[in-house]
């Protein structure tokens, strides 16, 4: 080094150190981490085969009641993203497990939940005063500050994939919460079947729709959407990269069912082979139906019935499904990223 090259590194050191102790940070040392040329996630691409965690939920019934827990949840926590409760930067997913006889008291919070069933029949929501029995593959939304509880009336344990929004509402520090106490003005009870009737038959009230940032039908039925994609695969020419693929919508708006998180489903015809794909919202993703496996890079992710797995953004993946047709659920932050104008995708390896 130069004399003044010496002399010039030491002046800034000693200016940095300056000016630490009044809170500032000069840019140009950090500039490259704050502004990146691509999208670059410390989330890493994981799979959580179902066979070998169901093990582990039902023991948490052995170990903790829903009395004391509340909510009896194992986190699924990103390797790359350790000791955050984060599936993805921005999203929270974890497994519920409720036992026959067992209620989770009532609450609320700002976080927009969703919960798609994979194990049970006999457990239900209640969402706002409306109850809801929540079938495998059903896919059920709690929307913020709407008031929920569940319970299991039936003989065999119900097991759901939670994914709320709850990393982003920390960011923002936009968390509020509260218990539903005897004091609390109910909501008004409604009948079973009551949104789908009133929002889910191509009708919408004339006068006071619901709130439209969430949908108002707040269960999407795995019988009516496995129907559906059951016709439209007569008709529809498979995407290189999806197959059939749809989103949840919310039928007053056509937008997403939930104002930050997009959900989706999908069906990969057998012997599928899909191109490679990229996009800006890393995605969880379960096999609902079917077996197969989706290619990252130099890794080979094979799923099967239940399995949950998570692609990071702007990861270059592919999905392939055997000898039968596959259905995939998923869900990811592009709902918000949309409204803000951030999302990009790419396909075919471009
Ligand atoms: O059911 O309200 O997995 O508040 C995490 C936080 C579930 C819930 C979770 C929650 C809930």
């Amino acid at each position: 080094m130069s004399e003044t090259n010496y002399s010039s590194s030491y002046k800034r050191t000693s200016f940095y150190k300056q000016i630490e102790k009044k809170s500032l940070t000069p840019l140009w040392e950090v500039m490259q981490d704050l502004v990146l040329p691509k999208p670059s996630s410390p989330c890493i691409p994981k799979i959580w085969k179902y066979d070998d965690i169901r093990k582990d939920i039902l023991e948490a019934g052995d170990i903790i009641s829903t009395e004391e827990a509340e909510s009896r949840v194992l986190i699924l926590d990103n390797p790359g993203l350790p000791g955050t409760s984060r599936i993805t930067r921005s999203l929270y997913a974890g497994m519920q497990l409720i036992l026959p006889g067992e209620t989770a008291r009532n609450h609320r919070h700002t976080q927009t939940a969703l919960r798609f069933v994979l194990e049970g029949s006999s457990a239900y929501t209640t969402v706002d005063g409306e109850r809801t029995t929540m079938k495998r593959g059903d896919l059920v939304i709690t929307p913020s500050w709407g008031w929920h509880e569940h319970g299991n009336d039936g003989d065999h344990p119900t097991i759901w994939l939670d994914g709320l929004d709850i990393p982003l509402v920390q960011f923002l520090d936009a968390s509020f919460a509260e218990p539903y106490e005897d004091n609390t003005n109910p909501p008004l009870p409604k009948a079973d079947g009551d949104s789908i009737a009133r929002y889910g038959s191509g009708l919408a009230p004339v006068d006071n729709p619901s709130n439209t940032l969430t949908s108002p039908i707040f269960n999407y039925s795995y019988s009516e959407t496995r129907d559906a994609l059951e016709k439209m695969k007569r008709n529809d020419k498979w995407d290189a990269c999806h197959g059939l693929k749809m989103k949840y919508a919310n039928p007053l708006t056509g937008d997403y069912a939930m104002p930050t998180i997009a959900a989706f489903i999908q069906l990969l015809p057998s012997g599928f082979m899909g191109q490679k794909y990229r996009s800006t919202d890393s995605t969880v993703f379960v096999c609902v139906e079917g077996e197969g496996k989706t290619i990252v890079n130099d890794l080979e992710i094979n799923w099967t019935k239940n399995d949950t797995f998570v692609i990071p953004s702007w990861v270059q993946h592919s999905h392939n499904s055997y000898n039968s047709d596959a259905v995939i659920f998923s869900f990811s932050d592009r709902a918000i990223q949309q409204k803000c104008g951030l999302w990009r995708e790419n396909r075919y390896g471009n």
